[in-house]
């Protein structure tokens, strides 16, 4: 079957708005008090993110903070490795929208460890995407956010390649999470930027994740 000439157009000009370079951005640590930068959906809580469009990286670092305790004091249920406690210490952190959606993704569930030390040395990531004209900002989500006690240092950077389960290298569980992400409908998917989730979409994560990591 030929591809008829209007969608060839459309394709190529995806093709050609991925292969733009684009400006290399500055990386960020934003520091995030548990409970001041915390909030419960609906509500929006948090650091404003003024980034250019484009995907990004978390990761909790050391820094002003190390971890919070999302219950207070209370440390129970860890494992004698001091990490799959039920109560601890978290490096956890979102990213939302100006209505609250939750738009970042962790590579892997939140560890609760026994100590703050312990627990930054598991840091929480997360992979979102920044899209024009939609503000963005970092903070905790919880419930209830008046318990928490300490803080989380999050470094915010762009992420050169969809390489989005973290690990360095781009695989096939880079595409299925793409395709969970768009199953899900949320706007790490979202990769030529255009607000909705189509076909296109598939295209430019296969152009990004033909080009490779630099
Ligand atoms: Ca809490
Ligand atoms: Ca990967
Ligand atoms: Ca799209």
């Amino acid at each position: 079957m030929r591809t008829p000439a209007p969608l060839l157009s459309l394709i190529l000009s995806v093709a050609a708005i991925i292969a733009t370079p684009t400006l290399a951005l500055a990386q960020t640590v934003y520091d995030i008090e548990s409970r001041d930068l915390c909030a419960t959906p609906p509500a929006v809580a948090g650091l404003p993110l003024d980034l250019e469009p484009g995907l990004y990286s978390t990761i909790a670092v050391e820094g002003v903070y190390i971890a919070y305790n999302r219950w207070g004091i209370s440390v129970t249920g860890c494992g004698s490795d001091g990490f799959g406690c039920f109560n601890g210490f978290v490096t956890q952190h979102e990213v939302q929208t100006a209505d609250a959606t939750v738009v970042s993704r962790p590579h892997a569930p939140r560890t609760v460890a026994r100590t703050a030390e312990l627990s930054i040395m598991r840091p929480y990531r997360t992979v979102f995407r920044k899209r024009a004209g939609e503000p963005l900002t970092i903070g905790i989500v919880d419930n209830p956010c008046g318990d928490n006690n300490g803080g989380v240092s999050v470094l915010v950077e762009p992420l050169d390649c969809p390489d989005l389960d973290l690990d360095g290298v781009l695989t096939i569980f880079d595409f299925l999470a793409f395709q969970n992400a768009f199953d899900q409908g949320q706007s790490l998917a979202d990769f030529d930027g255009d607000g909705a989730l189509t076909i296109f979409d598939f295209l430019a994560f296969q152009n990004a994740f033909d080009a490779g990591c630099p």
